[in-house]
């Protein structure tokens, strides 16, 4: 069967908690799942597999798009779903439904991803939409192609939603993949890898990576429960295998995107030594906790070539942080954001404004706090309570949020629904205020400035720092 799989365009994204100046530079980055997905069906099948990332490709609802769809002539579109693009979802589906005409046959529509996990019976719900899988895809979108082609039962397929005349067919997830070795690589080549950048690399050519799935804390304001709750990481052999790779690939840094890198101390080691030991010179970069590195693993993930680590910080504050249920204590945010210094890693701390119970005052204190901490980078938003969070539940309860919107949107979704905050001790206004000072107070700092020029390495480099650094200012 011919596959073609899309990343949707990014026109009518619901833009929740960044400050503008973020979502205009924040780059591309390729999407994992399609990769993965792609990465598995060469592997395992016979299908032929093809993709389409309409936010690099800079896409819209135009017919260069849909064009490109008919010259890939698929069976089946499979489209990646966040609640923030699914309007973008639903266009992309329209669009299909043109193609379609114009090629004559039925195309079949599979959606996966985040959001679907969350809204199972609001998405089969939507028109048009023929399929949606739940939670892992590789393995259930295997199967459900082969089921197509008669090789299986769809009531069989775990994670599988269908419709089977008028009853909606909910098929329960199945377990998580257990070694996630056994996964072939994400397939990069299958999008253009060089058009791949991100706001903090400058103009190198970037990727992302993901070395393990699951996290197994429970910060209320987050939800990843579609890769689990469980930490399953890849062997240190298995995951220097694929930096090696994007080496090979012309690759210049590779994000590393689990959601803590570092759960497992002696892991992340293993990870550090293989690198050395086979000689490797990669760039990467990584998301923790503060809770788990020392000076001894930050030690080694500088000398294996980590040059940036991304600590959720949330706030500066321990009242907030309890109230986050983060686990973290403002010592240890010191101690590691100290070590990072130490050890030469370049740090980024992401920062909340807006939790419950959050006053101005406490606000304040977080920002005294970033600047005293130093970290090299910092990334703020307005806490946004995401469909199915603990923090959600409790905006909710407590009626600082009136009705379940999010569920609304995922049953008729519009373009313009405007995200909605805590609201009850500091109005939307004196948020962003706030959000703004934060950033203000934060990169206008002469000790900022002088070490981001002195880093500046290209032309190109140069006039993108000029840009951003003239939209902070603002
Ligand atoms: C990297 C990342 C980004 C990157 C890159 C996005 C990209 N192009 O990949 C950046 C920084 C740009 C980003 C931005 C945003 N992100 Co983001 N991001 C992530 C992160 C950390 C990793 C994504 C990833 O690569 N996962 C690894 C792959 C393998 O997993 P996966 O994508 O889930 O795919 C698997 C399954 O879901 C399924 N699947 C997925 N798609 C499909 C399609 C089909 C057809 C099938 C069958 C299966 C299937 O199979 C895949 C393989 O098993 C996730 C958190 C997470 N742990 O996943 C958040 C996450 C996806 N992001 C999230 C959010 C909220 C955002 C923003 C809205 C944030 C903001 N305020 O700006 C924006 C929106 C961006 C946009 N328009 O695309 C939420 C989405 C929640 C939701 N309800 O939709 C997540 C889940 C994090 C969270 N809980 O807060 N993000
Ligand atoms: S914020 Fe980070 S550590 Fe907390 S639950 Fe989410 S992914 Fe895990």
């Amino acid at each position: 069967m011919r596959i073609l799989l899309i990343n949707p365009p990014r026109d009518n994204e619901i833009l929740a908690d960044n400050p503008a100046f973020i979502d205009e530079e924040r780059g591309f980055n390729p999407p994992l799942s399609i990769l993965y997905l792609a990465g598995y069906l060469k592997k395992h099948s016979q299908h032929q597999v093809f993709a389409l990332d309409a936010q690099v490709e800079n896409l819209d609802y135009n017919d260069r798009f849909r064009q490109k769809i008919e010259a890939v002539n698929p069976s089946l579109i499979g489209i990646t779903v966040m609640t923030f693009t699914l309007v973008d979802v639903l266009k992309t589906i329209d669009l299909i439904k043109q193609a379609e005409k114009n090629l004559n046959k039925k195309i079949i529509i599979v959606l996966g991803g985040p959001h679907v996990h969350l809204f199972p019976q609001e998405t089969i719900n939507l028109e048009n939409v023929d399929f949606i899988i739940k939670g892992e895809g590789e393995i259930p979108f295997l199967n459900l192609l082969e089921a197509l082609e008669g090789r299986g039962e769809l009531d069989s397929i775990k994670g599988l939603v269908y419709k089977k005349e008028k009853e909606i067919i909910d098929n329960p997830i199945g377990d998580f993949i257990k070694n996630l070795d056994e996964l072939p690589f994400p397939d990069r080549e299958i999008l253009p890898i060089k058009k791949y950048n991100s706001l903090l690399s400058g103009d190198k050519v970037v990727t992302t990576m993901f070395t393990s799935r699951g996290c197994p804390y429970r910060c209320a304001f987050c939800d990843r429960p579609h890769l689990g709750k469980k930490f399953r990481a890849r062997s240190a052999q298995n995951v220097v295998d694929e930096m090696q790779e994007c080496l090979s690939l012309g690759i210049d840094e590779i994000l590393v995107y689990d959601d803590t890198f570092t759960v497992d101390r002696q892991r992340t080691i293993n990870v550090c030594d293989e690198i050395i030991e086979r000689g490797l010179k990669p760039i990467w970069d990584i998301r923790a906790r503060v809770d788990t590195v020392d000076q001894e693993v930050l030690k080694k993930l500088k000398q294996a070539g980590c040059q940036r680590i991304h600590f959720g910080v949330e706030a500066g504050t321990e009242k907030i942080l309890k109230i986050l249920n983060k686990g973290i204590t403002l010592k240890q945010v010191e101690k590691a954001f100290g070590w990072s210094k130490k050890a030469g890693i370049e740090t980024l701390a992401y920062f909340m404004i807006g939790s419950p119970t959050e006053t101005k005052e406490d606000i304040l204190e977080t920002i005294r706090f970033a600047k005293k901490l130093k970290p090299d980078y910092i990334h703020t938003t307005i806490l946004t309570p995401y469909p199915a969070t603990e923090i959600y539940q409790r905006a909710l309860a407590e009626g600082v949020i009136k009705n379940d919107y999010w569920r609304e949107f995922a049953r008729r979704p519009e373009k313009g629904v405007v995200t909605q905050y805590w609201e009850k001790q500091l109005s939307r206004e004196e948020l962003f205020s706030l959000l703004d000072r934060f950033y203000k107070e934060f990169y206008r700092r002469p000790s900022f400035i002088f070490k981001e020029l002195v880093k500046i390495d290209s032309f190109n480099d140069l006039k993108k720092k000029i840009k951003i650094g003239l939209k902070i200012i603002r």
